[in-house]
């Protein structure tokens, strides 16, 4: 049984430019795995909480040497000896050490690091790939990519208000040729942008940020993009957006706003505005349509369209098992978005996850803004069958790292191969 003997933690660099740490985990055996920590940009209030030195003169305030120094001081020296194969135990042994709700002491982003670099470090000990090793049948499928081609809000300054507008290729045979629409989807799009003279450089998650006169422009634009790559919308290509709408939202005025269109929506206006794009576009998903504190709106929104779209939260539910099984009695949403560092360890994740599958929601495994080059969530994908996931855009490498995984899976898994498809998504398409 090969036992963890050695800790490195380092700090790199993610896709903004911004630190973050990054572990190497050594075992007995010879064997090693390497993990990092993304970063959020637009985070919600309940995440797990990630430790930045906060000193102004060292990367801007945003260094990890404190995380850095726990998992020397304290981490490192709890976990060596312990078996690599005891997942669980190692994640209890972080969140007991930590000692916090919200890993706030010894820090989130250390703690996942650790957790996932285990993971790798096991997989490789027992000679079988990541997905195999988290997995505990051999039910395995490829998840659905959503593909991120338009960024806003705080994804990037000008853009749209709306954070995420994304392409779903569902209906398709294999992940393969799903995200080969979607690359070429991706293309068109580039060009259309450029015909109008509108900006094709593009934002955090890989996508455009072109400034738009409204967010109905980004879904008209994406529609047209699909039709160019000649792909039918709402059989073979939907299209889902993330509102984040906790950026948008005032507190004092209880209402959103949508400064790129000088508009401010009460949630009766922006629930009513939803249903109008369910109505009108081949959209089948929104996540975080509602801002996370405004239960009794998400249950509005829920009870209104929950029937014909897919609802995520995300800032809403962090990942946090007490805050998705309180969706669950509240009937909130019909879908989670699952980001390991929100919650903090594999085992949480993987408990969050089967939370929602025990009632039949949909689990999106998602990135986080600020990626690395780790692919581990694609493995998680197809690990849990999750069905879903959101990895950016089709394009800047912290992104396609996640999807070109998902191709070797695929490869590797051959005849096995069961892509999701539109089975997730049969009651919301018309
Ligand atoms: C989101 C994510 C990822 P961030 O809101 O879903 O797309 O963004 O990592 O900035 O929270
Ligand atoms: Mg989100």
């Amino acid at each position: 049984m090969a036992k963890i003997q050695q800790i490195n933690p380092r700090t790199i660099l993610d896709s903004r430019g911004n630190p973050t740490i990054e572990v190497d985990i050594f075992l007995t055996d010879g064997e090693s795995g390497t993990a990092s920590a993304p970063s959020g940009a637009s985070t919600g209030k309940s995440e797990a909480h990630e430790l930045r030195d906060l000193d102004k003169n060292h990367f801007h305030g945003k260094g990890v040497n404190k995380a850095i120094a726990n998992i020397q001081n304290e981490i490192a020296p709890s976990l060596i000896g312990m078996n690599a194969d005891d997942q669980q135990a190692i994640d209890e042994c972080l969140i007991s050490l930590d000692g916090t709700q919200n890993k706030s002491r010894l820090g989130a982003n250390s703690i996942l690091a650790i957790s996932l670099a285990n993971a790798i470090a096991n997989a490789k000990s027992k000679k079988t790939s990541l997905f195999k090793l988290i997995s505990h049948n051999e039910n395995y499928s490829l998840p659905v990519p959503m593909l991120n081609i338009i960024n806003g809000g705080k994804h990037a300054k000008n853009s749209t208000d709306i954070q995420e507008f994304m392409i779903i290729p569902a209906g398709f045979d294999t992940f393969f040729d799903a995200l080969k629409s979607g690359s070429e989807i991706f293309h068109h799009l580039s060009k259309l942008l450029s015909e109008q003279k509108l900006n094709t450089s593009v934002g955090d998650e890989g996508g455009f940020a072109p400034s738009l006169s409204s967010n109905e422009q980004a879904l008209e634009l994406i529609l047209q993009a699909i039709e160019l790559a000649s792909y039918q919308p709402g059989q073979q290509v939907f299209i889902g957006i993330d509102s984040a709408a906790s950026e948008i939202y005032d507190n004092q005025s209880f209402k959103y706003n949508f400064d790129n269109e000088n508009k401010i929506l009460s949630s009766e206006n922006l629930i009513q505005l939803y249903k109008k794009w369910v109505q009108n576009y081949p959209l089948i998903s929104i996540e975080d349509g509602i801002e996370e504190d405004s239960w009794d709106d998400w249950n509005k929104l829920n009870s209104q369209i929950g029937e014909n779209c897919q609802l995520v939260g995300d800032d809403l539910f962090t990942t946090n098992p007490n805050r998705i099984e309180r969706g669950i009695r509240e009937k909130s949403a019909n879908s989670v978005l699952i980001k390991p560092n929100q919650i903090g360890t594999l085992t949480e994740t993987l408990n969050a996850i089967k939370i929602a599958k025990s009632v039949n929601w949909g689990t999106v495994i998602s990135h986080r803004s600020g990626e690395t080059e780790s692919s581990f969530i694609a493995d998680l994908a197809v690990a849990t069958n999750a069905g879903q996931i959101k990895s950016g855009a089709p394009s800047r490498g912290e992104r396609t790292a996640k999807y070109n995984q998902l191709i070797r899976i695929e490869q590797q898994l051959g005849q096995k191969a069961i892509f999701s498809g539109t089975t997730i998504f049969e009651k919301f398409i018309k």
